[in-house]
């Protein structure tokens, strides 16, 4: 068999007992003690999570909680506040979609990301890695573990390594001599009944499983046996989100105090714009689609969008679609929030199937990311963008009604357009972009569904 030693590009990224951590981060007083979160200590129901202190004595998830309570008295008990949860959750995947967007949340604290396309931009994955945990960090006040690897598989295992924030490389090509001293049950697909008969097959590691023919695997546990011994060696195909039609790209801004400026709100719309476009560049994809989301100061939240004539990942038809799209919807009300998303991606060998655009400016765009990945984000100038996708002085008038300023230049393209009152979402803010995959583990019952998110 021809194995391709790839790169250790994806990144898996948990965050550290993270309800027991929002809540020791919003209440400074339960920093260093045993927080449980799941209910009263004599309540029915069962710990969804324990903080690092209160696993010391034993308390884990699934636990009842008076199991919990048994073993650790002194422990606070908290109910689970899921809305709170689902907003930081989305918090957490929009400061990771800033640096790839190819990216997999495959539960509610946790995310694979394919950073190929990024070490460009970013530097090395570990550098990425390392910037993630930062910002997360500095800007949400959470840890996060991460593990780098060639693999969906052995990322997962390594984040999971050295928890709480922990950050384990694996290199491309040590993925069998690293899983090979850890238990068996680390595996995907090792349950108690595969468990069972793999230690009857004398395997108590990855490497003795690893070690063990494939024949004879297959012959006790059938094909998942074939697969399990792949798995030893850290092999693992399934990429990182699937295809790419379902993903998506988004940037959004929250106004400090909510605007009814259009040359603000203009403004933003450009700057996110830009990081939409920066960001599929990055990770050598085109759009075709692309979304507004602007809520309201009453928290009205539409999103509108409009597929493109010819997929992109340059600033300027993004912009000028989103300006479009959100100037019936932003005219004459105060804005809290506006968001720009790009979807409908597609790879470069899909792309070459397109007419291109101004091969030039793709060029000149392309080095700009490159400065800016240099010098930093200040370092470019946005004249050029600005003074071709903006309106002229006079026609951003603000004494001027909206309805007779000038607000850009037509669009080209505006097949489908649609307008639809915001969904009700799972998650808060960040995530209205990209439907979860996977319903969060431990999602703890839905039961503020439907519930404008509360920011
Ligand atoms: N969860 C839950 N019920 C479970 C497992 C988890 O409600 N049986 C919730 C609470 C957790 C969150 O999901 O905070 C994330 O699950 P993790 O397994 O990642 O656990 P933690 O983040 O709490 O801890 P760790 O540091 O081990 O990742
Ligand atoms: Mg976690």
């Amino acid at each position: 068999m021809i194995r391709v030693v790839s790169r250790a590009t994806i990144l898996h990224v948990d965050l550290d007992a993270f309800f027991a951590a929002v809540e020791q981060r919003d209440r400074p007083e339960l920093r260093g003690r045993p927080v449980i979160v799941g209910g009263a200590p004599g309540a029915r129901g069962v710990v969804s999570t324990a903080s690092y202190e209160a696993r010391r004595f034993g308390v884990r998830s699934a636990m009842p909680l008076r199991t919990a309570a048994a073993l650790c008295p002194e422990g606070v008990f908290l109910a689970v506040d899921g809305a709170k949860y689902r907003r930081v959750s989305g918090e957490v995947m929009a400061i990771l979609r800033r640096f790839t967007p190819s990216i997999e949340q495959a539960s509610i604290d946790e995310a694979f990301l394919d950073v190929a396309g990024s070490e460009a931009l970013f530097g090395p994955a570990e550098e990425i890695a390392r910037r993630i945990k930062a910002a997360v960090r500095d800007e949400l006040g959470l840890t996060i573990s991460v593990g780098v690897a060639s693999t969906k598989l052995v990322a997962k295992i390594a984040s999971d390594l050295r928890k709480p924030d922990g950050l384990v490389t694996v290199p491309a090509g040590q993925e069998a001599a690293f899983l090979a001293p850890l238990p068996i049950a680390r595996l995907w697909g090792v349950g108690p009944q595969t468990r069972a008969a793999l230690t009857e097959l004398g395997a108590a590691t990855i490497g003795d499983l690893a070690a063990i023919p494939v024949d004879t695997l297959v012959r006790r546990l059938g094909q998942h046996g074939a697969t399990l011994h792949e798995r030893a060696l850290g092999i693992d195909p399934s990429p990182v989100g699937g295809d790419a039609a379902a993903r998506s790209v988004s940037h959004e801004h929250t106004f400090g105090v909510d605007t009814a400026d259009p040359e603000t709100i203009e403004a933003t719309l450009l700057a996110l714009a830009e990081g939409v476009a920066e960001r599929l560049r990055g990770g050598r994809v085109r759009a075709s689609t692309i979304t507004v989301k602007i809520r309201d100061s009453t928290f009205r939240t539409v999103t509108r969008q409009r597929t493109l004539a010819a997929p992109t990942d340059l600033a300027e038809p993004i912009y000028r679609t989103a300006l479009e799209l959100a100037r019936p919807e932003t005219r004459g009300r105060r804005i809290r929030l506006v968001g720009v998303a790009a979807s409908g991606l597609e790879e470069p060998a899909q792309l070459a199937l397109f007419g291109e655009e101004d091969p030039r400016r793709h060029r000149a765009a392309e080095a700009t990311d490159a400065i800016r990945h240099r010098f930093g984000d200040r370092a470019v100038t946005r004249a050029r963008l600005l003074r071709a996708a903006l309106p002229g002085a006079e026609d951003r008038d603000p004494t001027q009604p909206l309805e007779r300023r000038r607000l850009g230049p037509r669009p080209t393209a505006g097949e489908r357009e649609s307008t639809q009152p915001h969904e009700p979402r799972r998650a808060g803010d960040g995530a209205w972009s990209r439907p979860d995959r996977a319903r969060p583990t431990g999602d703890p019952g839905g039961a503020d569904d439907g519930a404008e998110p509360a920011d």
